[in-house]
């Protein structure tokens, strides 16, 4: 018997794969991966039999962190508040899911904290983005975006990123109570620490899957260099075709037109001076080597 389904777990050295018809079955990997060199991961399709994985098919994308492949689409969670809307890492997050050519879905949750005239001023930023990435509005009280956030994430293999207490996993809980997934507010009852969720695993949600991640507080960005940065902001792609010098770093060259888009208020101000700290940040870090996280 050779079937074929995805690794939605990987614990030890146990894969849990899922089949088409939604049988589970928990398996081992051929020694002949380890012979190549290849470690399946959580999101491979796979072809198995009655106990092993025999054969791995080719990844269209493969992420560090989170370890999982075949990742259609990243749904980033800001809270609108608690912990406080940031630009800042509105704009890491989507660098960083960029680099890894994956597409973003900005979800800003808990608007349910904020009153009109804050949820106002928020939207007249936001709607820059709207040109180039899909946002949802959210709020597990009022339920608002459940739909969107529905239909948005069928037959994909979805992402959640975000900070620690955005609001990730009480998202998932209040889409589908059944997953029953521990939020922040469970664990400090628990007097466990400030993460919540620790291991990666894909889960059915709806039609498609879904992975809640360990929130991370600080974004590493080991996958890319400073001066690469510039091809993860969409918004420069137009008026970078002006610029005077073809391999401009738009941070400070004579004759550069996103700079000149940003005096003219055409680049939202936060985004650009955002693009400037983030290159900074990269250039001065100190080289990081990756490892094999397990
Ligand atoms: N008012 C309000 N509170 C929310 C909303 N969503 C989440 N919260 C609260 O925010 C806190 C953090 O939520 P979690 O779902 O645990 O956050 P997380 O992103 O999964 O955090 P990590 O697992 O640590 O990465 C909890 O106390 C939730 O009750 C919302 O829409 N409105
Ligand atoms: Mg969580
Ligand atoms: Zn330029």
């Amino acid at each position: 018997m050779e079937k074929e389904g995805r690794i939605i777990k990987l614990i030890g050295a146990l894969y849990t794969v899922i089949d088409d018809e939604n049988n589970t079955y928990v398996l081992k990997p051929l020694g002949i991966f380890r012979y190549k060199n290849i470690q399946p991961k959580v999101g491979d399709l796979v072809v198995f039999n009655e106990d092993s994985i025999i054969d791995m098919k080719t990844r269209i994308n493969d992420l560090y962190r989170p370890m999982i492949a075949n990742v259609d689409q990243v749904l980033l969670v800001n809270s609108a508040k608690k912990p406080d809307f940031s630009f800042l890492l509105l704009d890491k997050f989507l660098t960083l899911i960029e680099a890894n050519d994956i597409k973003p879905i900005i979800i800003i949750t808990k608007i349910d904290l904020l009153d009109d005239g804050e949820m106002k001023a928020l939207k007249a930023k936001i709607n820059y983005y709207e040109k180039f990435y899909s946002i949802i509005y959210f709020s597990a009280k009022t339920k608002e975006g459940v739909e969107d956030i529905l239909k948005i994430t069928k037959n994909k293999v979805n992402v959640l990123a975000g900070q620690t207490g955005a609001g990730k996993s009480t998202l998932l809980n209040t889409i589908d109570p059944s997953l029953n997934i521990q939020t922040n507010e469970i664990s400090k009852a628990l007097g466990r620490g400030k993460h919540t969720t620790r291991h990666v695993e894909l889960i059915r949600f709806g039609e498609g899957f879904i992975a809640d991640t360990p929130g991370f507080s600080k974004l590493e960005f080991i996958d890319y260099q400073a001066d690469q940065l510039r091809y993860y902001y969409p918004d420069f792609f137009e008026l970078s075709k002006n610029c005077k010098f073809y391999e401009c770093t738009h941070i400070h060259e004579p004759g550069c037109a996103v700079i000149d888009g940003y005096k003219k208020g055409e680049i939202l101000q936060e985004r650009y001076e955002n693009y400037l700290f983030i290159y900074q940040e990269i250039k001065s870090q100190k080289p990081i080597y990756r490892r094999d996280d397990k």
